[in-house]
Parts: C-alpha cells; sequence; structure tokens
C-alpha cells in the first residue's frame, strides 16, 4: 500500500480550482488550523507524505543510535557514560514513538522496516557519517541534536495530530541533549591543548555535514511546496538552516573554537550570518548510499533485525495462544 502511495506524491500543489470539494474542505481546515486525525479523511498524497517523513524520521532515531552506542564502553567517566546511556536509550524510545505515529496512517512498523532494510526508505544522511573520537559525541549533541531541535520544534504544530503530539514529547527529551552535547564539547574546548584540537577537528568534521540535515537548499526540495501548503512542515529548509547557523555561530564563538567555515561572516543588511552551502554533490551522494557509513549502518540493523526474529515470534506465538485460551473459555 505504501510503496503505491508514495508514487504519487510530490507531485505539484492543486489551485482551489483544481481542487475536489473533499480536498477543499481539508484544505480549508488545515488553513484553520484544526489538526487532522487518524480516521479524519486525507488525501492520498498527505497519507504518502506523512508515511514518508514520519517513516525516515523513525527511522534515523534508530539509525542514530549507532554511531553514538559505539561510545558506550569508552566513555571518559561513569558520569559521561550513564548520560550517554540514558540519551541513546531516549532515542529508541523516539523511534518509537515515530513508528506508532506511522502505524495511524495504516502501515505497519515491519513494513516500513523491511524498506528501510532493503533501501527503499532513508534515514538521515548525519548518520552515515562515523563518531571517530569522544569529542565527535560531544559534537553529535551539540550539532546534530541541535539541527535536530531546530527541525522538530515547529513540527510541534503540524498538521498531522499523532505526529504533532509525539513531536511534543520528544523535542522536551531533545532539549536535554542538545544540552548535554554542548556541555561534553565545552569540557574539551576549557580543557588540554590536545583536548582543544580534537574538540575543534569535530567541529570542523560535523559541521557541514550537520548543515545537510536541513535537506537541500529549497531550490531543489521536492516536497516542501506541498508538504508546508498542508502545513506538515512549517518552515522551508533553508530557513531553518540560516536559524541554525544563527544561533550556532554565537555558541562556536563562546567556545574559543574557530569558525568551521570562512564564508561565516555577519551581514548587517540581512541580519544574519552569511555562510557556505554545504557541498550538495556529496549530500546526494550519502542519500544515494554511498556515504562513509551506509554500508555498515545498514549492516547493523538488518543484523538486529534477523537477530531479534526469534523474539518477535515467539511474542507473536505467545499473544497467539493466549488469545486461543481466552476464546476457549468464551
Ligand atoms: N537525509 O524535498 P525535500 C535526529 C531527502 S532526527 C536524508 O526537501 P522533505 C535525532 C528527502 O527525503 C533527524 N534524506 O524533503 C537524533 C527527499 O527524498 P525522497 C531526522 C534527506 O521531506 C539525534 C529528498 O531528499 N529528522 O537527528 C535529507 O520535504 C542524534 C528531497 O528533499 C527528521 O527526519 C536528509 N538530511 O524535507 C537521533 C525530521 N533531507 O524521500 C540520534 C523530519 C532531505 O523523496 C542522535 N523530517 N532528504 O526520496 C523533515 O523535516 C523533512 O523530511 C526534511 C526533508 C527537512 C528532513
Amino acid at each position: 500500500m505504501y510503496a503505491q502511495l508514495v508514487k504519487t506524491a510530490g507531485t505539484g500543489v492543486k489551485s482551489q480550482e483544481e481542487m475536489t470539494d473533499q480536498e477543499r474542505e481539508f484544505q480549508d481546515k488545515i488553513d484553520r488550523d484544526i489538526k487532522i486525525e487518524p480516521k479524519d479523511w486525507m488525501p492520498d498524497d498527505y497519507r504518502a507524505t506523512l508515511i514518508r517523513q514520519i517513516g525516515q524520521h523513525a527511522h534515523s532515531e534508530i539509525v542514530g543510535q549507532l554511531p553514538e552506542g559505539n561510545w558506550i564502553t569508552r566513555a571518559p567517566t561513569l558520569e559521561r557514560k550513564a548520560i550517554l546511556l540514558a540519551k541513546v536509550q531516549d532515542e529508541a524510545g523516539h523511534g518509537l514513538y515515530l513508528y506508532c505515529a506511522a502505524e495511524t496512517l495504516g502501515v505497519t512498523r515491519d513494513e516500513i522496516t523491511e524498506m528501510l532494510l532493503d533501501g527503499r526508505m532513508k534515514y538521515s544522511s548525519i548518520f552515515n557519517y562515523p563518531t571517530l573520537n569522544w569529542a565527535d559525541i560531544g559534537a553529535v549533541g551539540w550539532l546534530v541534536d541541535g539541527a535536530a531541535i531546530m527541525n522538530q520544534v515547529p513540527l510541534q504544530r503540524t498538521s498531522y495530530g499523532p505526529y504533532s503530539r509525539a513531536m511534543i514529547r520528544i523535542c522536551k527529551e531533545e532539549s536535554f541533549h542538545q544540552r548535554q552535547g554542548y556541555d561534553a564539547i565545552r569540557k574539551m574546548a576549557e580543557g588540554s591543548p590536545e583536548q582543544k584540537k580534537m574538540a575543534q577537528d569535530a567541529l570542523n568534521r560535523l559541521w557541514f555535514p550537520s548543515l545537510m540535515m536541513f535537506g537541500p537548499s529549497d531550490k531543489d526540495s521536492v516536497h516542501s511546496a506541498q508538504s508546508m501548503a498542508w502545513k506538515i512542515k512549517i518552515n522551508t529548509n533553508d530557513e531553518l538552516r540560516q536559524k541554525f547557523v544563527d544561533q550556532t555561530v554565537p555558541q562556536i564563538e563562546f567556545l574559543g573554537l574557530d569558525l568551521p567555515d570562512p564564508g561565516i561572516k555577519w551581514n548587517e543588511e540581512r541580519g544574519h550570518y552569511d555562510y557556505t552551502d554545504p557541498d550538495w554533490s556529496e549530500f546526494f551522494n550519502v542519500i544515494k548510499g554511498n556515504g562513509p557509513c551506509n554500508v555498515d549502518r545498514l549492516a547493523a540493523r538488518n543484523k538486529a533485525w534477523d537477530d531479534g526474529e526469534w523474539v518477535r515470534d515467539g511474542l507473536l506465538e505467545h499473544a497467539r495462544k493466549k488469545a486461543a485460551r481466552k476464546h476457549a473459555a468464551e
């Protein structure tokens, strides 16, 4: 069902005249900020766009555990280990809320998981970059969670009720994630010259991949126009990227680190920082499956899925037996 729906998504935005009465009524609800709930009528493309976005978002939370999980055993102190463990567990929880939100649209979690595992569905490009050392873990919390929050705070107002409600809870936890990352990187930036160098190196390597998290520039964004008309997205990719740059540059300066991009400069006229665009050919290459860690990430998820088969089978068999006993007793 989803694969069929998805084929139709991403077409142009319809004018009022082109809409059917039912579509006009739907758009009117959106325009009046009335939330769309699972049993309400919705256009197929709206449903498909949501399944794609929520599904990719859920997959990102799950795959996003891998680069951080890698460092739980090597965290420098017990406190940092406990914090990282809690954060990685939170990401699993975010994935689960989001899979539940996707399921309200008529897909099963198994269906979209299989689409992740065989490469038909995407997850965020950022998780295809490696975390090489402890400074990278601080930088992931600071920059990656920072970018994630910038994107997710407006999504609390997204038009689909279950997605919006999931985002409210997720955002609360994400802000703790960002704070712990900033705290970890600050410790490094204020530490020995070697530690400061590691913090700088992590910032330099993760800066452009973090900017890519917001998606391609607006002129290349296939889905933005329709998604914004339906208030699935509240801001464009470039608007959020600019907000992230404006918020993060003063933090870099406060940490006493060098700016990772010589193009960063305050623009008095615009009231924003100018910055260099990421290398979009690298971005498109990464989302095609050719980033530094794509193969490893998918192999890890496939292994976890295969290794967990006996657990899923056992639970289903238990549920089946329980239902049969209940049925026999009635
Ligand atoms: N990576 O037309 P647009 C996190 C694809 S959560 C991969 O602009 P759209 C928490 C896009 O799917 C991070 N693919 O698309 C955490 C489309 O391809 P398709 C995840 C990307 O949907 C922290 C094509 O490019 N957050 O980090 C990316 O309107 C730390 C054209 O793009 C969300 O998912 C990308 N970065 O806008 C966890 C937030 N960008 O599907 C662990 C919700 C674009 O047609 C540790 N999602 N593409 O084949 C969104 O807000 C939107 O989906 C965007 C993309 C803004 C990401």
